[in-house]
Formats: structure tokens, C-alpha cells, sequence
């Protein structure tokens, strides 16, 4: 098949721009190479979707082995994130009339064309060489010539997740079953595409009684052995070209289970199975090969560079936040911890009311808890771990050198008030302390020179008491700019209120106006 395209290639150089054939500079080498072909006399491309990481150097080949022309567009999300598949572009085709011939039907210049292949007569093919957007996001392609764009449509996700998993579609059913059924003689209550590449439960409709057929393609690097792995809470199993390779049925909790196919490099067919009866559900799908270590192909856990035994990292979507509900370390029996899909986590202690721990990068391994494996305390996944004052946050003192109350022993003083969460899924936590009320809302913040977490605290009270003060750390500070420096690993900006150090603490008497008081906190990791 190569070398009967390679006339074509060659004859097709002369008639465009050079650097249409030739890599541009600095694209000598890429990150990433994708094959597109049209499908000969079905009116669609044989690649729907597929991943790649942001900013990534991409190569994207396209084939017509067609008898009609056809082009590829790749197009901004748009308003609706990708929704509208890139209609928005056609429609702009439309509207270019009897200048759409001399166009090649492209609307050149339009908003949310982002790169694209020209048209390519039949038997030819083109090679575009582009950046992946920074950002992260569902990016359609399409075919402009008129009338094949509701056939011609593909999606092109960028996320840091980029994987090799093409083509991943669902088919999703309802029914009560205690091991897989036979899927195919059932009907789906609906079908969908996972431009994303990964494996998840999303499309779910209900909690419980249900199941997924997933199909994609897997792209083997080279020949050689490669194990697959699934773990699932109920029922799953894994199909590669149609052989089971991992089978992992029956009712239970989440369990792993894993096998090894030997496999020749090129595209593979990959297949899931998985059924819910009742209570939790999950599902993670993961692989490992000839030189490479276990990748997680399933949404809400990553392989993590090898960050946890099991690689069930949890995971917030992107722009979010995923909450963590249950023993973590350090953080007290009644720990919630928060991590932001910007790489900043955190844990709240709602038995002190205080922020136990902040640590960056990857946020929590599940694999401890679903597995049922100890019920021990979980360590944060990530690194650069901070630990804050252990003890309430908030005391009233007699004088301001007073020395702070023991861990816990106002606490029946302390009412935690649950927390609410916003449109990204960031919590606010809300608590009590005497009849003092207090909204404490953190936040992540991504620059390009550093990460750091900010907080806000509004408080509010009839009877402002006048002796309430907050510990925002404790041990070696020392005043720097307008901040505080903490144990050389964290830098401190406090507004809103006159910081002090004090007996080792960083302190800040509450100031109340008119019954309320806010604080503003920023924590920055030092260099
Ligand atoms: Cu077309």
C-alpha cells in the first residue's frame, strides 16, 4: 500500500508549496503522527477521533484513496466546546455562494479554522504539519466540500491524557445481570464517541443495572507482548481483535485482573465489556508494553508516571476540582480532600477546621480504599507536601501572646456546615466556631513562573467577638517582602488583616466591621 501511494505523494509535491510535503522547520521531528484516510465510496474519514497532547508537534497525513475530492479542516471548539462538530464552518461554506468553487469550498479566514489539508483529489494524499493547541478541548474536523460534512466529521481531543486509542465509541444498555450478558443481542439505549480516547462510565443514565460496550483501536508501538489490565466494580472483560484477554466477570467490589497478548505492531481492535449491578461502579482500563510502563486508558485515573502501586490515580476533570472523602493522612478522621485539575491539592479537617495539608501534582491513589485493601490513612500522591498547625485554626485568646489552645479541645465549639460547590465543582467550606460564621473558599492559581493557592475567609458574626485570632502556620517564619517565609518551603501573603509572628505561630487578629471580617490567603511554594 506504501509504495503504491508514494507516485502519488511525489506527484502531488510539485503541484502545492513545498513545505506542504517537508517538514517545516523544527518539525524535523514530531510528537505525534496521525494517518487519516477517507473511506472509498462511504463518505467518511476511517480515523472519527482521536487524542493528542497540547502543544504537542503534530504530523497529520491525509489519504484519499476516494473517487471524489475531499478535504480535512480542523476547527477551534467554538461556543459549544465542540458540540456542533464544526457546522459553524459549513454553514460559512454555504454562504460563500459561486465563490465556493475557486475557495475549493473553504472559507478562508473564518474564526475557527485552525489548519487545513486543501482539497485532495482522488488517489492523492497531503501531510499537514501543526501545534496542537495549548488548550485543552474537543476540536472538530471536517470535510467542506458540499454535502459531506454530516457523514465527513471527526473529533480531535486535546488533553494532557493524549492516548493511543482511536475510534473509542460506547454502546450503553440498561438490564440486571450478575455477569456480563451477551451484548450483542441486546439493543442500546444509546450510542455515543469518546473523542477523548478513554475508557469511562460518564454516559451513564442511571446508578445501577447497567452496562457498556466500548470498541476502539489501540495503536501497538511494535511487536512484542503487552499485558491489559481491568479493574471494575462489577464486571468487566477485555477483548483484543475479538479474543478475551482479560476477564474479569462476575459480581464484586473493585477488583483488577489482568492478561497478555502478543501482538505485532499497528492499529488493534480493543474491546470492554462491563455491567453494574448495584452500589459502587468503576471501571479502569490500563495497559503496559515492549518499553513502556502501565498507562491508564480510562477517564478519572492516570498512569501518573508510575506515581501509585496500583496507577488509580483520582483525578479531577479539567478546569475542576475531585473531592476526596475519607481517611487521609495527616488530616484527621474527617479529612476532604480537594485536588484542582491545575496540579494544587489540599486537605480540609473538619474536626479542627483547618487546612491540614496543600501539596501539588498528582492528588490522591484510590487503589487503598476501592480495593479494601487497609483501611489505613492515605498519603497525598503528589509531591512537595506541606503540612499546616495541626489543632483548630481559629482560637480566642486572652492576650495576643497567649499561647494557642491544645489540638481538639474546643471542639465542641467547632460545627462543620458541609461545603457547596460551584459550576467547576470547587468547594466552599462552610463551619461554625461559637456564633461566629465562615465561608473558607480556596482556589488554585496557575502562572507562568508558579502555582500557588489562594483562600479567601469572610466571616460574619452579631456578636463580633474581640479577641478571635487565626494561625496560618507555625515553626521557623520570618517576615520577607510583604509576606512570610515558613520553614523555607512556603511563602505566606496575608490581606485583610496586621499578620504577627508570635510563640512561633504566624498569626492574625480578626478585625470585625460592621459583624463581618475577611481574609485573604495566598500560599506559595518557596524555590
Ligand atoms: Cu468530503
Amino acid at each position: 500500500m506504501k509504495s503504491r501511494l508514494l507516485p502519488y505523494a511525489v506527484l502531488l509535491s510539485a503541484a502545492l508549496p513545498l513545505q506542504a510535503q517537508n517538514p517545516p522547520k523544527g518539525f524535523e521531528k514530531v510528537d505525534q503522527e496521525i494517518v487519516i484516510s477517507t473511506l472509498q465510496a462511504a463518505m467518511k474519514y476511517d480515523v472519527r477521533s482521536f487524542s493528542v497532547k497540547p502543544n504537542a508537534k503534530v504530523k497529520l497525513t491525509f489519504k484519499n484513496p476516494d473517487d471524489l475530492p475531499h478535504n480535512l479542516i480542523i476547527c477551534t471548539p467554538g461556543k459549544s466546546k465542540g458540540g456542533d462538530k464544526g457546522k459553524e464552518v459549513i454553514d460559512a461554506v454555504l454562504k460563500l455562494g459561486e465563490k465556493g468553487v475557486e475557495q475549493n469550498w473553504e472559507p478562508r479566514g473564518h474564526p475557527r479554522i485552525l489548519h487545513s489539508s486543501g482539497m485532495v483529489q482522488p488517489k492523492k494524499e497531503t501531510v499537514i504539519w501543526f501545534r496542537a493547541p495549548k488548550k485543552e478541548g474537543n476540536y472538530p474536523y471536517i470535510c467542506t466540500f458540499p454535502g459531506h460534512f454530516e457523514l465527513m466529521n471527526g473529533m480531535m481531543a486535546v488533553s494532557k491524557r493524549a492516548n493511543p486509542v482511536t475510534n473509542l465509541t460506547y454502546k450503553f444498555y440498561h438490564g440486571s445481570w450478575t455477569a456480563l450478558p451477551d451484548f450483542s443481542k441486546l439493543e442500546p439505549k444509546k450510542t455515543g464517541t469518546l473523542a477523548s480516547g478513554l475508557f469511562e462510565l460518564g454516559p451513564r443514565d442511571r446508578g445501577d443495572g447497567f452496562g457498556f460496550v466500548f470498541t476502539g483501536e489501540i495503536e501497538c508501538p511494535k511487536d512484542g507482548v503487552y499485558t491489559f489490565e481491568t479493574a471494575s466494580d462489577d464486571g468487566s472483560r477485555l477483548y483484543i481483535d475479538d479474543k478475551v484477554v482479560v476477564n474479569n466477570d462476575g459480581v464484586h467490589a473493585h477488583k483488577g485482573a489482568q492478561g497478555k497478548a502478543k501482538l505485532k505492531a499497528g492499529k488493534r481492535k480493543i474491546e470492554v465489556h462491563y455491567f453494574e449491578g448495584g452500589g459502587e461502579e468503576s471501571l479502569y482500563v490500563g495497559w503496559s508494553g515492549p518499553g513502556f510502563k502501565k498507562q491508564s486508558l480510562s477517564k478519572g485515573a492516570s498512569a501518573g508516571g508510575g506515581g501509585g502501586p496500583s496507577g488509580m490515580l483520582i483525578a479531577a476533570e479539567e478546569g475542576e476540582a475531585a473531592i476526596y472523602r475519607n481517611f487521609i493522612a495527616d488530616a484527621g478522621p474527617r479529612a476532604i480532600g480537594v485536588g484542582y485539575s491545575e496540579g494544587i491539592n489540599l486537605t480540609f479537617d473538619a474536626n479542627n477546621m483547618r487546612f491540614a495539608q496543600i501539596w501539588q501534582g498528582d492528588f490522591m491513589d484510590g487503589a487503598r480504599h476501592w480495593n479494601g485493601r487497609g483501611q489505613g490513612f492515605q498519603p497525598p500522591a503528589g509531591e512537595a507536601v506541606i503540612k499546616l498547625p495541626a489543632g483548630t485554626a481559629f482560637a480566642t485568646l486572652e492576650s495576643a501572646t497567649s499561647a494557642w489552645p491544645k489540638a481538639e479541645t474546643r471542639t465542641t465549639e467547632l460545627r462543620f456546615r458541609g461545603y457547596q460547590l460551584d459550576k467547576q465543582q470547587h468547594p466552599t467550606f462552610r463551619y461554625e466556631r461559637g456564633d461566629v460564621s465562615i465561608e473558607d473558599t480556596p482556589a488554585p492559581v496557575t502562572g507562568e513562573e508558579s502555582s500557588h493557592l489562594k483562600r479567601a475567609l469572610r466571616l460574619s458574626s452579631k456578636a463580633a467577638p474581640g479577641n478571635l485570632y487565626f494561625r496560618a502556620a507555625s515553626g521557623n517564619i520570618a517576615a520577607e517582602g510583604g509576606g512570610f517565609l515558613v520553614n523555607d518551603e512556603l511563602i505566606i501573603t496575608i490581606t485583610g488583616g496586621k499578620a504577627g509572628i508570635q510563640n512561633g505561630e504566624l498569626r492574625v487578629p480578626i478585625e470585625f466591621k460592621n459583624g463581618t471580617a475577611q481574609l485573604g490567603i495566598i500560599y506559595q511554594w518557596a524555590e
